[in-house]
This record gives C-alpha cells, sequence and structure tokens, in this order.
C-alpha cells in the first residue's frame, strides 16, 4: 500500500509512534510518506520506501496566526496526487484529522477517493480536544474520518464520553521494537554516571504541566535520603526551569543531570535501575514502555490508560495522582534489595513483550485493507 503518515515531528509520543509504525510498514513492502513541517526527529533514514514532505507555511504578516491546516491540506491533496497515495493516516486529530478531511474533499472533487484512519492519541482528546473552542471540530473530524483507532481502551471511553461519536473506535495499543532495546549495550555507561552503590532513577518527558515534573523531584529527594541514588531528567519543556530551582531548594542538584532532549533514550535506560511517572494523566504512557523494554521498571500514577501498560506489583506499581508517599514507598520497595530489583527488571522486560511491534504493526495494516476495501 502507498500510505501517506501526518504527524506532529516533534519529541512526543504520537510523533514516535507515527514515525515508528511508518518505518516498520516500510520494512513490511508498503511505501510511506511522511507529511509534516519538519522531519519526524526519529525518521533518520529515508529509503525507497520511506518519503518525507514537508509542509511549508509562508509568513505573512497580515496574519496573526498561519494557516498551517490549510497549508496541510493542499500538501496532502499534491502528495496523494503525485505519488498515487491511496490512503492517509492521521496522528492527532487536532488539526490533523480536519485537514486530512479537507484534502479528502478537494480530492473527491478531482475523482480522486482516498479513505483517512485517525488515531487518538490522548492529549487531542483529554486536554486539548474537549475545549469548547475545539470541540465542534474534533466531533465533526473524527466522525468524518473511515476508520479511527485509540491508543488505550481507557482513551476510547474517554473519548466516547467526552464527544458525541458515531464511529467504532479500535484500540490499538502502542508497541515497541524490543530489539532497539534489549541490546546489550557494550558502551552502557553506568559508572559514569553513578558509584557502584547508587540506584539510578530516570525521568524522560517534554516537561509539559501534565508530567507532575514536581513530583518527580519530590519522590526522588525523599528516595535519595534513605537510599544513596542520582536522577536522569532527559528532555525539554516548560516546567524544566522549575525542576532545577526545586531542585536547588532541596540541595540536590549535585544528585541530579538534566539531559535535555535525546535521541537515544535507550541509551540512558541502559543504566537505569527505576522509571518515575507520576502524571496526572497519560492515555497511554509510551516512555513508561520503552522504560520496560529497556528492562526498567516503573513508579506511575494509575491514572489514564497506565495501568494498561504498567502492572501493580509486576512490573512496577501504580499510585493515585500526587500521592508522593506511596510512589516513594514503593519505589523504596523496588530499589532496595537487589534481588527484588533483579525481579522487578525481568518483570518490566517480559510485560513489555505484550507490545512487541511485530504483533501490533499487523492491527494497523488490517484496518487499512478493511477501510479501503470498505470505501
Ligand atoms: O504526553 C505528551 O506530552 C505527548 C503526547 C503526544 O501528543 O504526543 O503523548 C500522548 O500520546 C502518546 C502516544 O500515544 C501517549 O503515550 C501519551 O500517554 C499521550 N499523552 C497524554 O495522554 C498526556
Amino acid at each position: 500500500m502507498k500510505i501517506g503518515i501526518v504527524c506532529y515531528p516533534t519529541f512526543g509520543g504520537s510523533g514516535v509512534v507515527a514515525t515508528e509504525l511508518g518505518l516498520e510498514l516500510s520494512k513490511r513492502g508498503h511505501e510511506i510518506h511522511f507529511i509534516t513541517y519538519k522531519q519526524p526527529v526519529r525518521l533518520e533514514l529515508l529509503t525507497n520506501n520511506v518519503h518525507f514532505h514537508e509542509v511549508h507555511v509562508p509568513e505573512y504578516p497580515l496574519f496573526h496566526y498561519q494557516p498551517y491546516e490549510l497549508a496541510l491540506s493542499s500538501k496532502l491533496l499534491d502528495m496523494v496526487k503525485l505519488h498515487g497515495i491511496e490512503l492517509l493516516h492521521v496522528h492527532y486529530a487536532i488539526p490533523h484529522a480536519y485537514a486530512a478531511y479537507m484534502a479528502q474533499q478537494m480530492l473527491k472533487d478531482e475523482g480522486i477517493l482516498v479513505p483517512i484512519v485517525t488515531t487518538l492519541h490522548g492529549t487531542d482528546i483529554t486536554l486539548v480536544g474537549s475545549h469548547p473552542f475545539y470541540k465542534p471540530a474534533v466531533t465533526f473530524s473524527i466522525n468524518k474520518s473511515d476508520a479511527v483507532t485509540s491508543v488505550s481502551e481507557d482513551l476510547k471511553q474517554d473519548t466516547l464520553r467526552l464527544f458525541n461519536i458515531k464511529k467504532t473506535i479500535d484500540v490499538i495499543p502502542n508497541f515497541i521494537d524490543l530489539d532497539k532495546h534489549q541490546t546489550n549495550f557494550t558502551d552502557c555507561k553506568r559508572s559514569a554516571m553513578a558509584e557502584e552503590n547508587e540506584r539510578i532513577i530516570t525521568h524522560i518527558s517534554n516537561f509539559r504541566e501534565v508530567k507532575n515534573i514536581p513530583d518527580v523531584i519530590k519522590i526522588f529527594n525523599n528516595i535519595q535520603k534513605l537510599i544513596p541514588a542520582k536522577l536522569m531528567m532527559v528532555g525539554e519543556g516548560p516546567e524544566k526551569e522549575n525542576a532545577e530551582k526545586l531542585a536547588k531548594n532541596y540541595g540536590i542538584s549535585d544528585r541530579i543531570v538534566f539531559f535535555g532532549n535525546s535521541n537515544e533514550i535507550d541509551r540512558i535506560l541502559c543504566f537505569s535501575d527505576l522509571f518515575l511517572l507520576p502524571s496526572k494523566t497519560e492515555s497511554f504512557g509510551l516512555v513508561a514502555l520503552e522504560a520496560m523494554a529497556s528492562g526498567v521498571p516503573v513508579i506511575s500514577t494509575n491514572s489514564g490508560g497506565l495501568p494498561e501498560v504498567n502492572i501493580h506489583g509486576y512490573s512496577g506499581y501504580l499510585s493515585d495522582v500526587g500521592d508522593i508517599d506511596d510512589m516513594t514507598q514503593n519505589a523504596i520497595k523496588i530499589i532496595k534489595d537487589l534481588d527484588v530489583l533483579k525481579t522487578f527488571k525481568a518483570n518490566a522486560k517480559t510485560q513489555s513483550r505484550n507490545f512487541d511491534i511485530h504483533n501490533i504493526v499487523p492491527k494497523y495494516e488490517t484496518i487499512y485493507q478493511s477501510t479501503l476495501k470498505n470505501y
């Protein structure tokens, strides 16, 4: 199949999933066209089967907001015509499903029929999409998609609760390429990061408010009072500065490394003992899955789709949002004893196998095939 993929190309779960999906589909013989405003961060190699088409939005001073949706729908139209793209798979309802619908209508006018598959990732539904300013347009574009998928059962239920959806929503969980995460790095630089007796705790995110970044610092502060530990903070975002200040106030700045964005999180996860994800909500929590695939147990909240990913008392522990004490105690339970830690690490790896890319990507292929057949 010739598939056009639209996503946010930045460091964020939806862009990562879309990129990994496209790459895997290309390995399975499909021709993939990424259509977005920047080359996706995890899309390093373009091949005969993987193409990237940049959406340019000309700056015009008259416009207070530059019309990205318009530029995207025009680009989609052009690329479908030029490359014979058979199906558009858009990740994130806002504004991608909306722009794809516009492109679909324009193409129809020219006698070209292209179905749209929309994948809901979470923030497009729970945090942004349900805002009254966006809700009618989001409802419309979901209902006009030819197929709709959601990355967790919880997100599907939220979507049905918050919007008047007339479409069937298929749950296709996010996935992981285990080969990428289970390589035993010969150059895993644990000793450069911590002493032999120290535990390494890691957090990776885009440091948005929803990630509850201060809770990461508070939990770590509690842990390091009881067990020698270091904290690896990976990513960039609005809450980073506050996190640095909080660490300074606690007097633990020397125990924390702020890395900034990284394309090689597997190289940081390879020496990590525990992953912290105290988010207010996560439709899925892809990063928790990435941690588990690297054999890192997860301390997370029990919000959103996280209980579908992290299994309480097995791959890690789940707590109520904001329950710093519970998260601290759970963390200690895992890391204080090396044998317990070893068991949780092994369990985390085992749990991640339920999301093996090779089993999940065919589910998208099935959706594409049935959508094309019924179109
Ligand atoms: O969580 C973020 O800040 C990024 C966001 C996104 O839009 O890329 O992630 C969402 O999609 C990911 C991939 O499906 C999920 O793993 C994240 O849980 C989800 N984030 C939220 O629901 C807050």
